[in-house]
């Protein structure tokens, strides 16, 4: 075993207390201002928005700095088309057969159905892929650690990133989504975990008139 290398945290920005509060304020009421939308402008997005997002998400914490993630980034319009199809697919059967009853029930204040125009009219869709194991440079296998920690981590940076940057964005979960492998060609030890649909809203879109838990309900100080 080689002696781990470490380095001094220079990159550490020590600031004064009301500074700090003051921030963390800021960001809380930046955050409480994001709303899940489903319906999106087709008005283009700067690639570089979403390439600093990723780059962003790129830097979560992660077991044992494996980094178990691959963002597949698609705005080619015939791409979009095709998984628009193979996720109505799975929602069809989702909608009508799989879902059990109460689920559907959950599902009711969203107004959500099998019909996903928003695939194709939202100007991204970025596809994360887990990675359940890696492959090094000669081909062999290497252990993933915590990897849907990890990823769901660095989906949480990438969805704060792409709101902050100005966008809006949906969590999508087609099921099953095995179908994103094989249009996106991505390899047998990535597995699907969101399909995140992001653009500017529509004009005059709503939301769902819902609630988050206060903090008391979510929370316990010891
Ligand atoms: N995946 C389906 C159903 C769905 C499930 C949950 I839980 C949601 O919060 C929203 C939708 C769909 O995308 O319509």
């Amino acid at each position: 075993m080689n002696n781990p290398a470490f380095k001094p945290y220079d990159s550490y920005i020590k600031l004064p207390e009301e500074e700090m509060k003051a921030k963390s304020e800021q960001f809380k009421s930046d955050m409480q201002r994001r709303r899940t939308v489903r319906d999106f402008s087709d008005r283009p997005v700067p690639r570089e928005i979403i390439k600093n997002a990723i780059k962003a998400a790129g830097t979560a914490p992660n077991g044992a700095n494996m980094q178990p993630w691959h963002f597949a980034v698609i705005s080619d319009p015939g791409m979009k088309k095709k998984i628009r199809i193979a996720a109505e697919e799975e929602e069809q059967e989702f909608y009508n057969n799989r879902a059990p009853e109460d689920w559907l029930e959950a599902l009711q204040p969203f107004g959500t159905n099998e019909k996903k125009p928003f695939l194709e009219t939202a100007p991204y869709l970025i596809a994360i892929f887990s990675q359940s194991y890696g492959i090094t440079e000669s081909g062999e296998k290497e252990k993933h650690y915590y990897v849907k920690e990890s990823v769901g981590i660095a989906t949480g940076i990438l969805i704060t990133a792409l709101h902050l940057s100005g966008l809006a964005m949906l969590t999508h979960t087609p099921s099953p989504m095995g179908f994103l492998n094989e249009l996106l060609d991505r390899p047998k030890n990535e597995k699907p975990f969101l399909l995140l649909v992001a653009g500017y809203p529509a004009d005059d879109v709503e939301v769902p008139d819902i609630e988050k838990k206060s903090l008391d309900e979510i929370s316990s100080f010891h």
